[in-house]
Protein backbone atom coordinates (compact mmCIF):
# COMPACT_ATOMS: atom_id res chain seq x y z
CA UNK A 1 0.00 0.00 0.00
CA UNK A 2 1.17 3.64 -0.56
CA UNK A 3 2.95 5.42 2.35
CA UNK A 4 0.05 7.97 2.44
CA UNK A 5 1.92 9.88 5.72
CA UNK A 6 4.67 10.19 3.13
CA UNK A 7 2.30 12.68 0.53
CA UNK A 8 1.50 15.05 2.56
CA UNK A 9 1.93 18.41 2.52
CA UNK A 10 3.71 20.23 5.85
CA UNK A 11 0.76 22.29 6.13
CA UNK A 12 -1.62 19.29 7.02
CA UNK A 13 0.71 19.33 10.21
CA UNK A 14 -0.85 22.59 10.76
CA UNK A 15 -4.51 20.97 10.15
CA UNK A 16 -6.61 20.04 13.45
CA UNK A 17 -9.39 18.07 13.67
CA UNK A 18 -12.33 20.55 15.12
CA UNK A 19 -13.32 19.29 18.43
CA UNK A 20 -16.86 20.26 17.20
CA UNK A 21 -17.09 18.48 14.21
CA UNK A 22 -16.06 15.16 15.95
CA UNK A 23 -18.65 15.49 18.72
CA UNK A 24 -21.38 15.17 16.34
CA UNK A 25 -21.38 12.18 15.85
CA UNK A 26 -22.97 11.81 19.26
CA UNK A 27 -25.67 13.52 18.40
CA UNK A 28 -27.57 11.77 16.13
CA UNK A 29 -26.69 8.72 18.67
CA UNK A 30 -30.44 9.39 20.06
CA UNK A 31 -29.86 8.56 23.76
CA UNK A 32 -27.11 11.44 24.31
CA UNK A 33 -28.27 14.95 24.73
CA UNK A 34 -26.04 17.01 23.09
CA UNK A 35 -25.10 20.78 24.39
CA UNK A 36 -22.13 20.44 21.77
CA UNK A 37 -22.25 21.94 18.16
CA UNK A 38 -24.11 24.77 17.92
CA UNK A 39 -26.59 23.77 15.86
CA UNK A 40 -30.04 25.72 15.24
CA UNK A 41 -33.33 24.17 16.49
CA UNK A 42 -33.92 21.76 13.38
CA UNK A 43 -37.63 22.29 14.35
CA UNK A 44 -37.56 25.66 13.23
CA UNK A 45 -36.30 25.50 9.92
CA UNK A 46 -38.91 27.14 7.37
CA UNK A 47 -39.66 24.03 5.51
CA UNK A 48 -42.97 24.67 4.10
CA UNK A 49 -41.55 28.07 2.98
CA UNK A 50 -37.98 26.81 1.20
CA UNK A 51 -39.74 23.51 -0.31
CA UNK A 52 -42.01 26.24 -2.24
CA UNK A 53 -39.43 28.67 -3.12
CA UNK A 54 -37.02 25.99 -4.21
CA UNK A 55 -40.01 24.46 -6.49
CA UNK A 56 -41.05 28.26 -7.54
CA UNK A 57 -36.94 29.15 -8.09
CA UNK A 58 -35.98 25.80 -10.08
CA UNK A 59 -39.19 26.61 -12.33
CA UNK A 60 -39.00 29.54 -13.06
CA UNK A 61 -35.59 30.13 -13.10
CA UNK A 62 -33.76 27.33 -13.45
CA UNK A 63 -32.11 27.99 -16.52
CA UNK A 64 -30.23 30.70 -13.98
CA UNK A 65 -30.47 28.65 -10.69
CA UNK A 66 -28.80 25.57 -11.83
CA UNK A 67 -26.34 27.53 -13.76
CA UNK A 68 -22.46 28.35 -11.89
CA UNK A 69 -22.82 32.29 -11.13
CA UNK A 70 -19.98 35.22 -10.38
CA UNK A 71 -17.89 34.61 -7.61
CA UNK A 72 -18.76 37.23 -6.07
CA UNK A 73 -22.20 35.71 -5.38
CA UNK A 74 -25.67 36.91 -7.70
CA UNK A 75 -26.44 40.64 -8.08
CA UNK A 76 -30.09 39.63 -6.87
CA UNK A 77 -28.77 38.12 -3.40
CA UNK A 78 -26.04 40.76 -2.77
CA UNK A 79 -28.82 43.33 -3.59
CA UNK A 80 -30.94 41.56 -0.92
CA UNK A 81 -28.24 41.15 1.88
CA UNK A 82 -27.24 45.10 1.26
CA UNK A 83 -31.31 45.74 1.97
CA UNK A 84 -31.34 43.28 5.03
CA UNK A 85 -28.22 44.97 6.85
CA UNK A 86 -29.31 48.16 5.81
CA UNK A 87 -32.81 47.17 8.20
CA UNK A 88 -30.76 45.81 10.95
CA UNK A 89 -28.96 49.08 10.92
CA UNK A 90 -25.55 47.17 10.05
CA UNK A 91 -23.48 49.67 7.82
CA UNK A 92 -22.55 49.03 4.48
CA UNK A 93 -22.05 51.28 1.64
CA UNK A 94 -23.31 49.32 -1.42
CA UNK A 95 -24.49 45.67 -2.84
CA UNK A 96 -20.68 45.40 -4.19
CA UNK A 97 -18.85 45.97 -1.22
CA UNK A 98 -21.04 42.80 -0.41
CA UNK A 99 -19.09 38.94 -1.31
CA UNK A 100 -20.99 35.68 -1.18
CA UNK A 101 -19.14 33.05 0.62
CA UNK A 102 -20.03 29.20 0.80
CA UNK A 103 -20.71 29.88 4.72
CA UNK A 104 -18.79 32.33 7.06
CA UNK A 105 -16.62 29.42 7.51
CA UNK A 106 -15.18 29.84 4.35
CA UNK A 107 -14.84 33.46 4.96
CA UNK A 108 -12.84 32.46 7.76
CA UNK A 109 -10.28 30.79 6.13
CA UNK A 110 -10.01 32.70 2.98
CA UNK A 111 -8.93 36.09 4.87
CA UNK A 112 -6.45 33.99 6.54
CA UNK A 113 -5.37 33.23 2.99
CA UNK A 114 -4.89 36.30 1.45
CA UNK A 115 -3.92 38.49 4.54
CA UNK A 116 -1.81 36.15 7.01
CA UNK A 117 2.15 35.71 5.84
CA UNK A 118 3.78 33.04 7.86
CA UNK A 119 5.16 35.35 11.38
CA UNK A 120 2.24 37.73 10.89
CA UNK A 121 0.32 38.95 14.45
CA UNK A 122 -3.47 38.25 14.12
CA UNK A 123 -5.00 39.09 17.72
CA UNK A 124 -7.60 37.10 19.03
CA UNK A 125 -9.89 36.65 22.28
CA UNK A 126 -9.14 34.63 24.60
CA UNK A 127 -11.32 32.09 24.26
CA UNK A 128 -12.92 32.50 20.64
CA UNK A 129 -14.38 30.07 17.98
CA UNK A 130 -11.96 27.60 17.82
CA UNK A 131 -13.06 26.67 14.22
CA UNK A 132 -11.67 30.43 13.49
CA UNK A 133 -8.11 29.38 15.33
CA UNK A 134 -7.93 26.07 13.52
CA UNK A 135 -8.54 28.47 9.73
CA UNK A 136 -5.87 30.60 10.67
CA UNK A 137 -3.54 28.46 12.23
CA UNK A 138 -2.85 26.73 8.47
CA UNK A 139 -0.89 30.19 7.54
CA UNK A 140 1.17 29.86 10.84
CA UNK A 141 0.48 32.86 12.08
CA UNK A 142 1.78 34.30 15.87
CA UNK A 143 -1.94 34.03 17.54
CA UNK A 144 -2.26 36.22 20.38
CA UNK A 145 -4.96 35.97 22.56
CA UNK A 146 -6.55 38.91 24.61
CA UNK A 147 -8.51 37.92 27.72
CA UNK A 148 -12.45 39.10 27.36
CA UNK A 149 -14.93 39.63 30.47
CA UNK A 150 -18.57 40.33 31.17
CA UNK A 151 -17.72 43.63 28.72
CA UNK A 152 -16.03 41.73 26.18
CA UNK A 153 -12.50 41.96 25.21
CA UNK A 154 -10.37 44.13 27.44
CA UNK A 155 -9.58 46.72 25.85
CA UNK A 156 -7.06 47.92 27.93
CA UNK A 157 -4.77 44.84 27.67
CA UNK A 158 -5.29 44.88 24.34
CA UNK A 159 -3.87 48.31 24.13
CA UNK A 160 -0.55 47.39 26.09
CA UNK A 161 -0.41 44.56 23.97
CA UNK A 162 -0.74 46.20 20.64
CA UNK A 163 1.91 48.96 21.71
CA UNK A 164 4.43 45.88 22.71
CA UNK A 165 4.24 44.21 19.42
CA UNK A 166 4.58 47.54 17.63
CA UNK A 167 7.94 48.10 19.38
CA UNK A 168 9.02 44.71 18.93
CA UNK A 169 8.31 45.31 15.27
CA UNK A 170 5.84 42.52 14.98
CA UNK A 171 3.67 42.67 12.18
CA UNK A 172 -0.43 42.98 13.53
CA UNK A 173 -2.43 42.25 10.72
CA UNK A 174 -6.18 41.86 12.43
CA UNK A 175 -8.12 41.88 14.94
CA UNK A 176 -10.11 39.36 15.04
CA UNK A 177 -13.92 39.74 17.25
CA UNK A 178 -16.47 38.25 17.81
CA UNK A 179 -18.14 41.33 19.45
CA UNK A 180 -22.12 39.82 20.19
CA UNK A 181 -23.10 37.18 22.23
CA UNK A 182 -19.14 35.80 21.60
CA UNK A 183 -18.63 32.03 20.86
CA UNK A 184 -17.94 30.34 23.32
CA UNK A 185 -18.33 32.59 26.31
CA UNK A 186 -21.88 33.94 25.16
CA UNK A 187 -20.74 37.72 26.46
CA UNK A 188 -20.95 40.80 24.64
CA UNK A 189 -18.54 43.64 24.14
CA UNK A 190 -20.08 46.84 25.97
CA UNK A 191 -20.50 50.51 23.83
CA UNK A 192 -17.36 51.56 25.56
CA UNK A 193 -14.70 48.80 24.60
CA UNK A 194 -16.71 48.82 21.14
CA UNK A 195 -15.32 52.65 20.93
CA UNK A 196 -12.40 51.91 22.34
CA UNK A 197 -11.34 49.01 20.60
CA UNK A 198 -11.83 51.08 17.29
CA UNK A 199 -9.89 53.84 18.97
CA UNK A 200 -6.86 51.43 18.97
CA UNK A 201 -7.41 50.16 15.79
CA UNK A 202 -7.34 54.07 14.17
CA UNK A 203 -4.33 54.66 16.42
CA UNK A 204 -2.12 51.95 15.70
CA UNK A 205 -3.80 51.50 11.86
CA UNK A 206 -5.19 47.53 12.33
CA UNK A 207 -7.79 45.87 10.30
CA UNK A 208 -10.79 44.68 12.58
CA UNK A 209 -12.60 41.78 11.66
CA UNK A 210 -16.01 41.20 13.26
CA UNK A 211 -17.62 37.79 13.22
CA UNK A 212 -21.57 38.54 13.55
CA UNK A 213 -23.47 35.80 13.17
CA UNK A 214 -25.29 36.13 16.70
CA UNK A 215 -26.20 39.50 16.91
CA UNK A 216 -30.12 38.89 15.53
CA UNK A 217 -30.90 36.68 18.50
CA UNK A 218 -30.98 38.76 21.24
CA UNK A 219 -33.15 38.17 24.26
CA UNK A 220 -33.14 41.02 25.94
CA UNK A 221 -34.31 44.48 25.37
CA UNK A 222 -30.64 46.07 24.66
CA UNK A 223 -28.88 47.87 21.90
CA UNK A 224 -26.29 46.79 20.75
CA UNK A 225 -24.05 48.53 17.62
CA UNK A 226 -22.08 46.76 15.32
CA UNK A 227 -18.02 47.62 15.40
CA UNK A 228 -18.91 48.21 11.98
CA UNK A 229 -21.66 50.67 12.25
CA UNK A 230 -19.40 52.77 14.82
CA UNK A 231 -16.37 52.65 12.54
CA UNK A 232 -15.89 55.74 10.62
CA UNK A 233 -13.13 54.62 8.83
CA UNK A 234 -13.73 51.89 6.75
CA UNK A 235 -11.28 49.27 8.87
CA UNK A 236 -13.61 47.15 10.18
CA UNK A 237 -14.65 43.91 8.08
CA UNK A 238 -17.94 42.48 8.74
CA UNK A 239 -18.90 38.73 8.45
CA UNK A 240 -21.96 37.50 9.14
CA UNK A 241 -24.07 33.83 7.96
CA UNK A 242 -27.50 32.61 7.25
CA UNK A 243 -26.65 29.58 9.39
CA UNK A 244 -28.37 31.11 11.88
CA UNK A 245 -30.99 33.16 10.97
CA UNK A 246 -32.24 30.65 7.87
CA UNK A 247 -30.43 27.17 7.87
CA UNK A 248 -26.67 26.27 7.53
CA UNK A 249 -27.77 23.41 5.14
CA UNK A 250 -27.95 26.25 2.33
CA UNK A 251 -24.20 26.86 3.37
CA UNK A 252 -24.39 30.42 2.58
CA UNK A 253 -22.16 33.23 4.50
CA UNK A 254 -21.33 37.00 3.17
CA UNK A 255 -18.67 39.48 4.11
CA UNK A 256 -18.92 43.23 3.79
CA UNK A 257 -15.93 45.71 3.90
CA UNK A 258 -14.23 48.08 1.33
CA UNK A 259 -14.12 47.33 -2.07
CA UNK A 260 -10.44 46.52 -2.31
CA UNK A 261 -10.27 43.61 0.55
CA UNK A 262 -13.84 42.13 -1.43
CA UNK A 263 -11.84 41.67 -4.84
CA UNK A 264 -8.93 40.12 -3.31
CA UNK A 265 -11.29 37.87 -1.06
CA UNK A 266 -12.98 37.15 -4.68
CA UNK A 267 -9.24 36.09 -6.55
CA UNK A 268 -9.04 33.90 -3.65
CA UNK A 269 -12.61 32.15 -3.96
CA UNK A 270 -11.95 31.70 -7.11
CA UNK A 271 -9.53 28.89 -6.72
CA UNK A 272 -11.67 27.25 -3.79
CA UNK A 273 -15.10 26.85 -5.63
CA UNK A 274 -15.38 28.93 -8.38
CA UNK A 275 -18.81 30.32 -6.58
CA UNK A 276 -21.27 29.35 -3.66
CA UNK A 277 -24.15 27.23 -4.74
CA UNK A 278 -26.19 29.57 -7.27
CA UNK A 279 -29.20 27.52 -5.82
CA UNK A 280 -28.94 27.96 -2.57
CA UNK A 281 -28.32 32.11 -3.37
CA UNK A 282 -31.60 32.25 -5.33
CA UNK A 283 -33.60 30.50 -2.12
CA UNK A 284 -31.85 32.58 0.13
CA UNK A 285 -32.67 35.80 -1.87
CA UNK A 286 -36.38 35.28 -2.02
CA UNK A 287 -36.55 34.21 0.98
CA UNK A 288 -35.36 38.28 1.87
CA UNK A 289 -37.52 39.24 -0.47
CA UNK A 290 -40.75 37.50 0.60
CA UNK A 291 -40.22 38.17 4.43
CA UNK A 292 -39.22 34.71 4.76
CA UNK A 293 -36.36 35.85 7.21
CA UNK A 294 -38.07 38.73 9.04
CA UNK A 295 -40.97 37.12 9.98
CA UNK A 296 -38.28 33.30 10.85
CA UNK A 297 -36.27 35.47 13.36
CA UNK A 298 -38.26 36.85 16.43
CA UNK A 299 -40.31 33.58 16.19
CA UNK A 300 -36.78 31.36 16.51
CA UNK A 301 -35.45 34.54 19.49
CA UNK A 302 -39.11 33.57 21.40
CA UNK A 303 -38.06 30.09 21.40
CA UNK A 304 -34.47 30.71 22.33
CA UNK A 305 -34.93 33.08 24.58
CA UNK A 306 -36.70 29.87 26.21
CA UNK A 307 -34.17 27.82 26.19
CA UNK A 308 -31.63 30.14 27.45
CA UNK A 309 -33.56 30.70 30.88
CA UNK A 310 -34.11 27.22 31.09
CA UNK A 311 -30.63 25.88 30.48
CA UNK A 312 -29.94 29.36 33.07
CA UNK A 313 -32.44 28.22 35.53
CA UNK A 314 -31.66 24.67 35.83
CA UNK A 315 -27.80 25.52 36.47
CA UNK A 316 -28.40 27.81 39.30
CA UNK A 317 -30.67 24.32 40.41
CA UNK A 318 -28.32 22.05 40.10
CA UNK A 319 -24.15 22.87 39.58
CA UNK A 320 -22.19 22.16 42.84
CA UNK A 321 -20.60 24.91 44.54
CA UNK A 322 -17.51 26.01 42.76
CA UNK A 323 -19.06 26.12 39.52
CA UNK A 324 -20.26 29.79 38.06
CA UNK A 325 -21.11 30.86 34.05
CA UNK A 326 -21.73 33.27 31.65
CA UNK A 327 -25.66 35.41 31.44
CA UNK A 328 -25.89 35.81 27.72
CA UNK A 329 -28.29 38.45 26.22
CA UNK A 330 -28.50 36.54 23.36
CA UNK A 331 -26.98 34.04 20.56
CA UNK A 332 -26.46 29.76 21.36
CA UNK A 333 -24.14 29.39 24.44
CA UNK A 334 -23.47 29.51 27.79
CA UNK A 335 -19.69 29.08 28.84
CA UNK A 336 -19.60 27.25 32.30
CA UNK A 337 -16.18 27.45 34.74
CA UNK A 338 -15.91 24.00 36.99
CA UNK A 339 -13.29 24.01 39.57
CA UNK A 340 -10.17 23.82 38.86
CA UNK A 341 -9.22 20.81 39.42
CA UNK A 342 -11.51 19.52 36.68
CA UNK A 343 -10.14 19.02 33.53
CA UNK A 344 -13.38 19.06 30.87
CA UNK A 345 -11.51 17.02 28.65
CA UNK A 346 -10.78 14.30 30.42
CA UNK A 347 -14.43 14.04 31.92
CA UNK A 348 -15.96 14.17 28.55
CA UNK A 349 -16.06 10.79 27.86
CA UNK A 350 -17.08 9.13 30.86
CA UNK A 351 -19.95 12.56 30.78
CA UNK A 352 -21.46 11.10 27.41
CA UNK A 353 -21.30 7.06 28.18
CA UNK A 354 -22.43 7.28 32.02
CA UNK A 355 -24.25 10.50 32.06
CA UNK A 356 -25.38 10.68 28.65
CA UNK A 357 -24.72 14.14 28.02
CA UNK A 358 -22.37 16.21 25.47
CA UNK A 359 -20.78 19.57 25.92
CA UNK A 360 -17.65 21.16 23.76
CA UNK A 361 -14.43 21.03 26.49
CA UNK A 362 -13.73 24.65 26.80
CA UNK A 363 -9.71 24.20 26.12
CA UNK A 364 -9.86 24.33 22.25
CA UNK A 365 -11.03 27.79 22.66
CA UNK A 366 -8.07 28.72 24.33
CA UNK A 367 -5.46 29.89 22.34
CA UNK A 368 -2.37 29.98 25.25
CA UNK A 369 -4.07 26.22 26.36
CA UNK A 370 -6.03 27.25 29.70
CA UNK A 371 -9.71 27.28 29.87
CA UNK A 372 -8.80 23.31 31.11
CA UNK A 373 -11.87 23.97 33.63
CA UNK A 374 -14.04 25.36 31.20
CA UNK A 375 -16.89 23.99 29.40
CA UNK A 376 -19.31 25.35 26.11
CA UNK A 377 -22.93 24.50 26.93
CA UNK A 378 -25.22 24.99 23.90
CA UNK A 379 -29.05 25.48 24.40
CA UNK A 380 -30.11 25.94 21.32
CA UNK A 381 -30.43 22.65 20.06
CA UNK A 382 -31.98 20.41 22.60
CA UNK A 383 -35.09 20.85 23.72
CA UNK A 384 -36.54 22.53 26.79
CA UNK A 385 -37.00 19.37 28.65
CA UNK A 386 -33.68 17.93 27.41
CA UNK A 387 -32.25 21.15 28.83
CA UNK A 388 -33.51 20.51 32.34
CA UNK A 389 -32.55 16.67 32.62
CA UNK A 390 -28.89 16.91 30.50
CA UNK A 391 -28.06 19.92 33.42
CA UNK A 392 -28.91 17.41 35.48
CA UNK A 393 -27.10 15.18 34.42
CA UNK A 394 -23.98 17.42 33.69
CA UNK A 395 -23.92 18.23 37.78
CA UNK A 396 -24.20 14.72 38.97
CA UNK A 397 -21.01 13.90 36.50
CA UNK A 398 -19.13 17.43 38.01
CA UNK A 399 -19.51 16.35 41.24
CA UNK A 400 -18.95 12.48 40.45
CA UNK A 401 -15.24 13.65 39.20
CA UNK A 402 -14.80 16.48 42.33
CA UNK A 403 -15.45 13.84 44.94
CA UNK A 404 -12.72 11.23 43.21
CA UNK A 405 -10.35 14.18 42.16
N1 LIG B 1 -18.09 32.19 13.09
C1 LIG B 1 -18.64 31.90 14.28
C2 LIG B 1 -18.37 32.80 15.43
C3 LIG B 1 -19.45 30.78 14.42
O1 LIG B 1 -19.98 30.52 15.62
C4 LIG B 1 -19.70 29.95 13.31
C5 LIG B 1 -20.56 28.73 13.39
N2 LIG B 1 -20.98 28.33 14.57
C6 LIG B 1 -19.09 30.29 12.09
C7 LIG B 1 -18.30 31.42 12.02
C8 LIG B 1 -19.25 29.46 10.85
O2 LIG B 1 -20.57 29.34 10.46
P1 LIG B 1 -21.05 29.01 8.99
O3 LIG B 1 -19.89 28.51 8.21
O4 LIG B 1 -22.11 28.00 9.16
O5 LIG B 1 -21.54 30.30 8.44
O1 LIG C 1 -21.03 22.34 13.00
C1 LIG C 1 -20.16 23.18 13.10
O2 LIG C 1 -18.96 22.88 13.10
C2 LIG C 1 -20.55 24.63 13.19
C3 LIG C 1 -20.80 24.98 14.61
C4 LIG C 1 -19.99 25.78 15.26
C5 LIG C 1 -20.01 25.86 16.75
O3 LIG C 1 -20.55 24.97 17.40
O4 LIG C 1 -19.41 26.80 17.26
Amino acid sequence: MLNYEKIFAERTRLMKASEIRQLLKWVSKGNVISFGGGMPDPKLFPKEEIAKITYQIISEQGEKALQYGPTEGIEIFRKEIFNFMHKENIKVKDADHIIVTSGSQQGLDILGRILIDPGDVIIIELPTYLAAINAFKIYEPKLIGIPVDEEGIKTDILEKKVAELIRNGEKIKFIYTIPTCQNPTGLSMSLDRRKHLLEIASKYDLLVVEDDPYSYFLYEPVKVTPLVTLDNEDRVLYVSTFSKILSPGLRLGWIAGEKQIIEKISIAKQSMDLCTSTLTQYIAAEALRQGVIERHIPKVREVYRKKRDTMLKALEEYMPEGCRWARPIGGMFILAWTPEKIDTKKMLLKCIKKYKVAYVPGQSFYVDGSGTNTMRLNFTYPTVEQIDKGIQYLSEAIKEELQSS
